[in-house]
């Protein structure tokens, strides 16, 4: 995996799936737990319950879904096909010849001559993503639900089951409903914190279901190398080795003190993860999203009211169709207008009431601009 870098990461730049790129190159930064939410000198943390998805050889099962040819071969999945460019995954089958993620394609050829090397088609997997969100709507409302990569999910259940052995039933049902929707399968992992659902995923995979409860953290974390940890990269981990830090229990009874003189806050937080005390929630863009916002410079300059309101009414209309997709509501409204002399004006103004439609919106708009009006007045 020290290979790896962001750069053979798909483009950014399709039409219309700009955000999830962005994610997947910000992977390492995203996945690693936020400080804020990690709450270092919390004693009595509030037990919840985290179910972790996780496809199987996602991008390669996709494409032998959609090709029988392909089924029960050896295929990966890169940037280019042939033997240019690099493995970006691999089916399981192909896994037994030692092929992995960010092995040239020329070497996986060489490893094995029979692989069948396909190109990566970015917006067909992240639609199968989208729609499986309704389907895990389902089981939670969206508050509940993080999309954290291209091909994971972390679902906070807390609410929904009363005990591990409802959880568990419940992460069956979940993958039952993903293999009726897509029909691709996913592995699963249940835990009481994210760090140890998502540890707990890989325990049987391809295909299978995990649970660690907190009594099972000695037997089945503990034991766990020690890179296993978020965060913990390969020069973190040659230095925990100097330091007899091998594995995740030795991380999680080594000395607060030494770790952070050795790695800093990292260090504690390393600490914490290790001894599932990892107290972060669902990250979720919709429930973080504080505002929305839209401009457009035109390329001559209008004076006659009519497009002006035209205008207005393009960039309101937008606007409304952003608020509705992420269901929010806006309470709140700022207007900024510039003049052909570069000079601006700006105002704001109260919405009394939920307004999501682009008539709701129109009024205030126009009212706002109307005061505008007056503050240029007084600006000339
Ligand atoms: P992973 O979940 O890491 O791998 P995977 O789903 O292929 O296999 P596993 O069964 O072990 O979970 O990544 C998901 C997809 O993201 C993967 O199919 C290809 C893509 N990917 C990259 O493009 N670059 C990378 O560095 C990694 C790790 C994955
Ligand atoms: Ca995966």
């Amino acid at each position: 995996m020290d290979r790896i870098s962001s750069s053979f990461f798909i483009p950014r730049n399709e039409q219309g799936y700009e955000s999830i790129y962005k994610r997947i190159r910000l992977m390492p930064l995203y996945s690693f737990p936020h400080y804020k939410e990690l709450k270092p000198h919390l004693k009595n943390l509030v037990p919840k319950v985290f179910l972790h998805i996780d496809f199987d050889a996602f991008y390669a099962q996709v494409e032998q879904r959609d090709n029988p040819n392909l089924r029960g071969k050896p295929v990966s999945v890169g940037s280019t096909t042939g033997n240019k460019g690099i493995v970006m995954t691999a089916s399981y089958e192909a896994r037994v010849f030692g092929i992995e993620t960010g092995m040239s394609q020329w070497e996986a050829k060489q490893i094995c001559p029979q692989l069948i090397s396909l190109p990566c088609y970015g917006p067909k997997y992240e639609v199968i993503m989208i729609n499986l969100m309704k389907g895990l709507r389902e089981f939670v409302p969206d508050e509940f639900i993080e999309q954290y990569s291209v091909d994971e999910y972390f679902l906070d259940i807390t609410y929904f089951v009363r005990n591990f052995k409802q959880a568990e039933e419940l992460g069956y049902k979940v993958k039952e409903r993903i293999f009726d929707m897509e029909n691709l399968t996913c592995s699963v992992g249940v835990s009481y914190n994210k760090s140890y659902a998502k540890m707990a995923t890989k325990f049987m995979k391809p295909n299978g279901l995990s649970v660690v409860t907190p009594e099972e953290r000695e037997s089945k974390i503990y034991p766990l190398p020690v890179k296993k940890i978020w965060g913990v990269g390969t020069r973190i981990n040659r230095r925990m080795s100097i330091m007899n830090i091998f594995t995740i229990g030795d991380l999680a009874n080594a000395s607060e003190h030494i770790l952070k003189k050795e790695f800093g806050i990292n260090g504690l937080v390393f600490r914490k993860l290790a001894r599932g005390e990892d107290t972060s929630g669902i990250f979720n863009r919709v429930v973080h999203e504080k505002s929305l916002n839209h401009g457009h410079t035109l390329t001559n300059t209008i004076y006659e009211l009519s497009e002006v309101k035209n205008e207005i009414r393009k960039i309101a209309e937008y606007l409304c169709r952003k608020l509705r997709d992420k269901k929010l509501v806006a309470g709140y409204l700022y207007f900024v207008l510039r003049y052909d002399n570069l000079r601006y004006a700006s105002g704001d103004i109260h919405l009394a009431i939920i307004q999501m439609t682009t008539e709701f919106f129109m009024k205030p708009l126009w009212m706002s601009l109307r005061a505008f009006h007056s503050l240029m007045n007084t600006l000339e």
